[in-house]
């Protein structure tokens, strides 16, 4: 059974949403426009059967580019706690229990406290941030993501003048996890921004995909999203929060410390040890004669975020 959110939890700037048209346009075309239903004005049953429905007011940070279907964004995932291979999060992420659910916020705060799903769901008006991420494996997907930047939970725990780093740990439990039994990586997953980029605007906590509550093999229920950095930044079934002095040791730069810097931003001059880092694939492009795209300095958001790595050497800092 999957739950509904009340409406009354619903802040009245997401009711004013305009519906995005993330449809595959082609499909569209093949169905005929006006079977669509969001066109006329019903909820859209193309996506996961009985999900709850979670809007965003559209944003000015999103791009214009085509979204990757929902289908792909939802079938081809990273997530090692369900298995190595694309399909196993779709597979088998479906048990994972997301209520109730609980983020500790703690460390470098001056007011540490838990925040539970519903207190996430509430926080802050919903935005559908439409971003391109980007594996560090050399593909990419389109997304439109809903949340709220992460910034407005970091300012409701007051960062105290010590605190430099922000430590992602998500969850790690044996019981509904198989991945967990692979010493692929060091569990629990963990990540970590610098302070400023965990308060860019661009840094989205995101709960919903394509209008609806993310689906487990997305990080369901509450994940990050930073779309200047290789995707694996952006951490799935966050649990804990907590704000350091020092910075913290990610799982992929624990597990290969010449491949995964702590940085990890999107940058095409910057080769993977073992894969060059110029171009992409887009999912759901990969035609038999299918160009590759170019790779983007920052993932394409560099105006927004150079400024933030200003007289840093990024080929030292990876
Ligand atoms: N907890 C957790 N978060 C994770 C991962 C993971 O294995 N475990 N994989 C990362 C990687 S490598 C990528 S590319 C993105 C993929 O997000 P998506 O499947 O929603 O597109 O999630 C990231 N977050
Ligand atoms: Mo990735």
């Amino acid at each position: 059974m999957l739950f509904r959110i009340a409406q009354s939890d619903t802040p009245a700037s997401s009711e004013i949403t305009p519906r995005s048209t993330y449809a595959d346009r082609r499909r569209l075309m093949l169905t005929g426009a006006l079977a669509a239903p969001w066109l006329a004005g019903l909820p859209a049953r193309t996506h996961a059967a009985g999900a709850a429905k979670l809007a965003g007011r559209a944003s000015p940070l999103s791009t214009t580019e085509k979204p990757t279907s929902y289908k792909d964004a939802t079938s081809y995932n990273n997530f090692f706690e369900f298995g190595t291979e694309k399909e196993d999060p779709a597979r088998m992420a479906s048990i994972l229990k997301t209520r109730p659910w609980t983020v500790a916020v703690e460390g470098e705060v001056l007011k540490p406290r838990s925040f539970g799903i519903d207190d996430l769901l509430k926080l802050a008006p919903m935005e559908e941030r439409v971003y391109r991420l980007r594996c560090v494996e050399g593909w990419s997907m389109v997304i439109p993501w809903v949340g709220y930047p992460l910034a407005e939970l970091i300012r409701r725990v007051e960062p105290t003048g010590n605190a430099k780093y922000v430590e992602f740990i998500t969850l790690a439990d044996k019981a509904q996890m198989p991945g967990l039994w692979s010493s692929v990586l060091d569990w629990p997953y963990a990540e970590g921004l610098r302070l400023d980029e965990a308060m860019h605007p661009l840094t989205l906590l995101t709960l919903g995909i394509y209008g609806e509550v993310l689906p487990n093999q997305n990080g369901a229920p509450v994940r990050v999203v930073v779309p200047w950095k290789y995707g694996f930044k952006s951490g799935k079934s966050i649990v804990k929060i907590r704000f350091t002095e020092n910075q913290p040791v990610s799982s992929w730069t624990r597990a290969a410390p010449h491949e995964y810097g702590f940085y990890s931003n999107v940058n095409p001059d910057v080769p993977h040890p073992r894969w060059s880092q110029a171009t992409e694939r887009r999912i759901g492009e990969d035609g038999f004669r299918q160009k590759k795209r170019k790779t983007l300095p920052f993932n394409g958001y560099g105006d927004q975020v150079s400024s933030l790595y200003a007289g840093m050497d990024l080929r030292k800092f990876f």
